[in-house]
């Protein structure tokens, strides 16, 4: 049947259209979509690149450096690239370890490369047979991992290779921490449930375990905690172990290492044991027998992740014994066979009449010296609790014969959970910028961190993960860039937050100037105003009780270190904590210019002032202003930037496809009513105190504070459905 004329019009027209539509994504490429590559120079100078492709290596980790060219390269070209292995006519791109003749045979490449790390990559020129090639060089293949992806990157962004770059990471053990229990409930997750299908391990390996290992490869990530600190036993159990064994063996090409959390009473749960005392010889002996077979499984184990003594958990302490103890028991363990332990230092306790913020360092810098060379202390950025902001932990500097490990959250607990946009590269980036003044007086965390600061050979960096089964893997899209920023930071932690930001949204969403240009600006200016409108000028833990998702400045009654009022101390006489000598005098475990700088009220900076300071609702902020007015306007400011965040974004819609596009505008505007709930009901809470009139010149908050008081969630995640 022949259509009539106009009809065919009106097709032909849908299907142009629908040809011009961004095609919709789901996001679960994540950064690696290698989307078809438009401009015609760039495309044909990445095929002179890849016409051919010479891998002179036999590893695994070589055939997913193949396969990975090949899937980049259907994707931006529309063809495979031709890889080969002959060493004597070869036209193109060169992939080669020090093992390989054509670095052998070369002196000076050889000395490049040398100098590399065991990570680390060098892409650089080689001339043979009269013709200039392309290569990716390293000591070991799984540097030329790292430096395949590091050149898809360049590629992807529109870049060509101009220079020579050699790269090694600063740190040498950069993990993800998963807080996944082994029911497949996340604890503070918000993208769903866990990743790893303990059921069906370890007979059937997903698809995602094998993206999860590229995607952590792409951007450097080298190690995975698979369970959560809140440590269940029956994962060292033979039956677990066959499944963690599968991941291992999964992971493996992809240069990742499988760590496990190991809890401590675990020798009376799983080990029939009557006691768990690291000093009790059978206990040692268990916890060595238990790591032997587990090493039997997996090689390359990497060791264990320990909370003891900590909210509920058990440890060394039930016994009498000290931290040391413990952590030296299972150390002794790992030690034959390269393992580490990570022991964290996020230990406080209500039965202890101190500041919740001192009680790591009272616990732990006694201890300096007496832990075994392959224990990590691994602490948290700041003494309380991955706050929206937090000065950095007084425990870096403070322990010189210890290796300390950062611990970053990259779910966002605190920072507007599964619905809020809250970069967090300048977060991650204030902590590991932070000066110490120890050793010396630029010291910063990252020093410390990286082993510089005290000669230290080991380092290492953990990110809590916000990954999850959704689709696009954490929750919220913009939760990707965290994923993202995190692992960039751990292999370079002097990037900028700006540069990951551009890179990011290159992969992520496209090369045009414009959304390059926006999307970086609110990226940047997310975090700031995510502070603004919970916790500004140094407030903190002031959310809703146990799920934590939001405001919940009126909390208290319980124990006191998980209520609210325990933290603002807000009175008639005024706001925030004072942690100086006349308080709680936590400043004197810094550094004494740290101690000074924060003491003094001129040098303390305005955005740490309540975290140090309990000060009068007049006390007389920089700008002028009270410190009353001055919150009122930091909570508007905050508001008004979620409303520029949302602007910004719109302003992109053509540019982005509808699917990711809608997903965000949507969350965008939750964002924004939450922004409002948390200024309405923050500083309704706060002028019952203060006594005071909202300044003229910003939008009054609305609501009723009771009604504010009477919000139930019992849907917020990771708790039961319950009224209270
Ligand atoms: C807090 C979380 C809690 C974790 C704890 C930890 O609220 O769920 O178990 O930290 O780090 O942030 O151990």
């Amino acid at each position: 049947m022949k259509m009539k004329k106009p009809l065919r019009v009106f097709f032909l027209l849908i299907i142009l259209l629908c040809s011009f539509k961004i095609q919709a994504e789901d996001g679960y490429e994540l950064w690696l979509r290698y989307q078809p590559v438009t401009n015609s120079q760039h495309k044909e100078y990445i095929q002179s690149l890849f016409t051919e492709v010479l891998i002179d290596d036999n590893s695994a980790t070589a055939k997913v450096i193949k396969e990975e060219l090949d899937r980049a390269f259907l994707g931006m070209l529309g063809n495979k690239p031709t890889i080969i292995q002959n060493l004597t006519t070869y036209t193109g791109l060169i992939i080669a370890t020090s093992e390989s003749q054509i670095v052998k045979s070369n002196s000076t490449l050889l000395e490049k490369v040398n100098e590399l790390s065991n990570e680390g990559f060098l892409i650089d020129f080689v001339n043979s047979q009269g013709q200039k090639h392309l290569a990716v060089l390293a000591k070991k293949p799984v540097g030329l991992l790292y430096g395949s992806f590091y050149l898809l990157r360049q590629l992807q962004a529109g870049n060509q290779i101009e220079h020579a770059y050699s790269s090694s990471p600063k740190i040498k053990n950069r993990l993800l921490n998963h807080w996944d229990n082994l029911d497949r409930t996340v604890e503070r997750g918000y993208a769903g449930f866990s990743i790893w299908d303990w059921h069906k391990l370890p007979g059937y390996i997903d698809q995602r375990y094998i993206d999860y290992a590229r995607a952590n490869a792409s951007i450097g990530i080298n190690g995975t905690v698979l369970t959560n600190v809140n440590a269940n036993a029956l994962v060292l159990t033979p039956i677990y172990i066959e499944k963690v064994k599968a991941l291992a063996d999964a992971f493996r090409p992809y240069g990742l290492k499988v760590y496990l959390t190991a809890r401590f009473s675990a020798p009376i749960e799983i080990g029939g044991l009557e006691t768990a005392d690291p000093l009790e010889p059978e206990v040692r002996n268990w916890w060595k027998s238990k790591t032997d077979e587990l090493y039997e499984a997996i090689p390359d184990f990497g060791g264990f992740l320990v909370k003891a003594n900590s909210e509920g958990q058990p440890g060394p302490q039930n016994y009498n014994r000290t931290h040391a103890d413990g952590a030296n028991m299972l150390a002794e363990a790992v030690v034959p066979h390269g393992g580490i332990v990570m022991w964290r230092a996020f230990v406080y306790s209500h039965e202890v009449p101190e500041d919740r913020a001192k009680q790591a360092n009272n616990e732990f810098e006694p201890l300096d010296g007496k832990f075994n060379k392959n224990v990590f202390i691994q602490v948290k950025n700041g003494a309380i609790d991955f706050q929206p902001r937090e000065p950095f932990h007084p425990l870096f500097g403070k322990m010189p014969k210890t290796d300390l490990a950062l611990e970053l959250q990259i779910t966002q607990e605190y920072l507007g959970q599964g619905t809020n946009l809250v970069y967090l590269a300048p977060l991650f980036k204030e902590c590991l910028d932070s000066r110490t003044y120890l050793p010396k007086n630029e010291s910063t965390v990252a020093d410390i961190i990286d082993g510089t600061a005290y000669n230290r050979n080991n380092s290492v960096i953990a990110g809590v993960a916000n990954i999850g089964n959704d689709r696009n893997w954490t929750g919220h899209l913009f939760g990707q860039a965290n994923w993202f920023a995190f692992g960039r930071l751990a292999w370079d932690h002097t990037l900028s937050s700006g540069e990951i930001a551009k890179e990011w949204t290159k992969l992520t969403f496209s090369n045009d100037d414009d959304v390059v240009q926006k999307v970086e600006e609110l990226m940047l200016a997310s975090r700031e105003a995510c502070v603004n409108y919970m916790t500004p000028l140094g407030l903190h833990h002031i959310m809703g009780r146990n799920h934590h998702y939001g405001p919940g400045p009126w909390v208290t009654g319980g124990r006191p270190d998980w209520t609210s009022v325990y933290y603002h101390k807000a009175d008639s006489a005024g706001i925030g904590f004072d942690r100086t000598k006349t308080g709680s005098n936590a400043l004197s475990q810094y550094a004494p210019q740290v101690e000074k700088l924060f003491t003094i009220l001129d040098t303390c900076p305005e955005k740490y002032l309540l975290w140090f300071h309990h000060l009068s609702w007049d006390y007389k902020l920089k700008s002028g202003k009270t410190l009353w007015d001055g919150l009122c306007l930091k909570y508007d400011e905050g508001v008004k930037s979620v409303g520029e965040m949302l602007t910004t974004w719109q302003s992109l819609e053509s540019k982005i496809d509808n699917e990711r596009f809608e997903q965000v505008e949507a969350l965008l505007n939750i964002q924004k009513e939450e922004a409002v709930w948390w200024k309405n009901s923050c500083l309704l809470y706060f002028q019952q105190f203060s006594q005071k009139d909202f300044p003229a010149s910003m939008n009054a908050p609305t609501g009723d504070l009771e009604e504010y008081k009477e919000m139930r969630f019992p849907y917020a995640p990771g708790i039961r459905p319950t009224w209270k």
